[in-house]
């Protein structure tokens, strides 16, 4: 498996898309800083030197909204292994009381799938509201590789599931692991603004309100 190192680059999802067809199943681009980090709908992500910035390409044979539940289920155990207890909001941000320690980004390139991952490890200050990392938590700093190296351990695991189609150990993980199901949510969605009460996730990892209706992408409010 390769792991490109670079030290300052715009966004290392960007990187990624421009090598993905000629790369490997789980090639790994980690930066040190990113210029122009970026969220989803091209939102800022902020990148200063500490943090864990990285993309991994990845050649599915088939492709499902799992893959970010998958994405999401690896940084969690990640954080457990460094005895930090994360919550997973749908559908992918990393949160320690309520406050988000990782966001991730799917992007498809041709045949591949980039996951952007942005763990805050070592981060002390940051330009965002209500987030945490993994120095303000525990008062430590890590050593982002070796970080790496556990992320992409589970990482592995994770999509061995998916690859192997084992769908409801990914989905039965996530929700015991979920912040979002139980919650009275507000939800933005690229059409509507939709407000229920989230009871679960479905095959696809689609998240479904009391109402029966199902989201499949949205930014999500958690009321109580
Ligand atoms: C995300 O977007 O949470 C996905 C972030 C993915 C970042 C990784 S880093 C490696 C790879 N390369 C990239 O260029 N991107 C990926 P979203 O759900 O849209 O959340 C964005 C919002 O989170 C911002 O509008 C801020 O409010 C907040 N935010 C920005 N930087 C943050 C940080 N470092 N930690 C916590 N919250 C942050």
């Amino acid at each position: 498996m390769k792991i490109i190192k670079l030290d300052t680059v715009e966004s290392t999802n960007d990187y990624a898309k421009k090598i993905a067809s000629e790369s490997e199943n789980f090639t790994t681009i980690l930066a040190k800083k990113q210029s122009k980090g970026k969220g989803r709908l091209n939102r800022r992500w902020e990148s200063p030197e500490g943090g864990l910035w990285v993309s991994i390409i990845l050649k599915p044979n088939f492709f499902s909204s799992l893959l970010s539940l998958v994405s999401g289920l690896a940084v969690l155990k990640t954080l457990e292994s460094y005895g930090i207890c994360s919550r997973l909001k749908w559908p992918n941000d990393l949160l320690v009381s309520e406050k988000k320690i990782c966001g991730i980004l799917l992007e498809k390139s041709s045949d591949s799938i980039i996951i952007g991952i942005g763990l805050n490890v070592n981060i002390s200050h940051m330009d965002t509201e209500n987030w945490t990392s993994m120095f303000a938590e525990t008062k430590k700093e890590f050593n982002l590789e070796e970080v790496l190296d556990v992320l992409i351990d589970h990482m592995k695991y994770y999509y061995s599931l998916y690859e192997k189609k084992e769908f409801s150990k990914i989905r039965e993980e996530w929700k015991q692991n979920s912040c979002t199901l139980g919650k009275n949510v507000v939800i933005e969605t690229s059409f509507e603004t939709i407000s229920g009460k989230a009871v679960d996730i479905d095959e696809n990892g689609f998240l479904i309100l009391d109402s029966g209706k199902k989201i499949n992408a949205g930014d999500v409010v958690h009321l109580r």
